[in-house]
């Protein structure tokens, strides 16, 4: 049994205890802390599990063998370092960091340590639909890729602090990984425009919604729209243009309800419903691995890499010019 602790006791902290202590295999989490310590103690009480005043002790402690780390995106790079000082294995919710530079030092840590420990959770490489496009793409059936046309809707970001950025930085952030990892190769440019705005937003903070344009080193082209105020749903959608055919993302298998002289087919509401499948592969892939004594999924590079390129698109928005993404050759350690 792989004895888990994990910090940062908040919404999606608490889901991943619930998903790990009753539906995966393999792992439990047996401790828990959050940087608001009593909050942590509180949750920690409600799973019946160790409550740590303080995170680092957490990290150090003998009876804990693995960490996950869901507190809030500013503090993962410290915890993760104290994850790679006990040589333990370390499952980030993403990003990394926020900052690429930091992300980099997190690389060197891993790297002199001499073994690789840190996981990212960007958990859409788990999800069997965006798995079924990377086959079809792999199998060289249709031909080459040549434009990829994304959607990334959210209902309503209303309450959550949203600004400008976060729509690439926190939000965009899945695709510039999800489509790295589909395609296989890194990105040479970046743009991002400003359609009209809505007016739904709860602040004068956030323009929304954006298009981010991206192009790989072999010249695919990859428009990605994201709108966090959709109003009608939680849509993410993927069309992928090859040679000679398109594959498209599937949609949520959800019945379609004849009602009221009416065709419906439901849309689900929130991330949460989009990726639970998605979520439990990532985490039983990750206990698996852990136990196994390798880190399978998407590495502390593939971390720094996408912070590269949010950087870019980021730069690319403020200063509305198109940005050269310059990633280094990807060291041996984890080719
Ligand atoms: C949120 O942080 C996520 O990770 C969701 O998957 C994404 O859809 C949302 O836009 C982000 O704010």
């Amino acid at each position: 049994m792989l004895r888990i602790g994990l910090i940062g006791t908040g919404a999606i902290g608490k889901t991943h205890i619930e998903r790990i202590n009753t539906k995966l295999q393999g792992g439990q989490v047996v401790a828990c802390a959050d940087p608001n310590v009593d909050f942590g103690l509180a949750v920690a009480k409600q799973f019946g599990i160790k409550g740590f005043s303080d995170a680092f002790e957490l990290i150090k402690s003998p009876d804990i063998d693995a960490i996950v780390i869901t507190a809030h995106d500013s503090v993962h790079a410290q915890y993760v370092l104290a994850a790679i000082t006990e040589k333990k294995y370390v499952f980030c919710e993403k990003p990394l960091a926020p900052e690429a530079d930091v992300c980099k030092k997190i690389v060197d840590a891993e790297m002199a340590a001499g073994k690789k420990l840190v996981q990212v959770g960007f958990m859409r490489r788990y999800d069997p639909g965006y798995r079924q496009l990377k086959a079809h793409i792999e199998s060289k059936k249709f031909g080459e890729p040549l434009m990829l046309h994304c959607v990334h809707r959210n209902p309503t970001v209303a309450g959550f602090g949203f600004t400008t950025p976060m729509s690439v930085e926190n939000s965009m952030i899945h695709e510039i990984d999800v489509l790295r990892w589909l395609l296989g190769e890194d990105y040479a440019t970046a743009e991002v425009v400003f359609p009209k705005s809505t007016k739904n937003t709860d602040t004068n903070e956030l323009k929304d919604p954006q298009i981010m344009y991206l192009t790989t080193k072999s010249g695919v082209r990859i428009d990605v729209e994201s709108f966090v105020n959709c109003k009608y749903g939680y849509d993410v959608r993927c069309e992928v243009v090859l040679e000679e055919g398109c594959v498209n993302l599937p949609e949520p298998p959800y019945s379609m309800i004849r009602s009221d002289a009416a065709r419906i087919t439901p849309i689900c509401s929130s991330w949460s419903e989009r990726f639970p499948e998605a979520y439990n592969i990532e985490f039983q892939d990750w206990i698996n691995a852990c136990q196994a004594g390798r880190v399978d999924g998407p590495n502390a590079w593939d971390g720094y890499v996408a912070q590269i390129t949010a950087a870019a698109a980021s730069k690319a928005r403020d200063s509305q010019t198109k940005v050269a993404i310059q990633v280094e050759e990807t060291p041996a350690f984890y080719k």
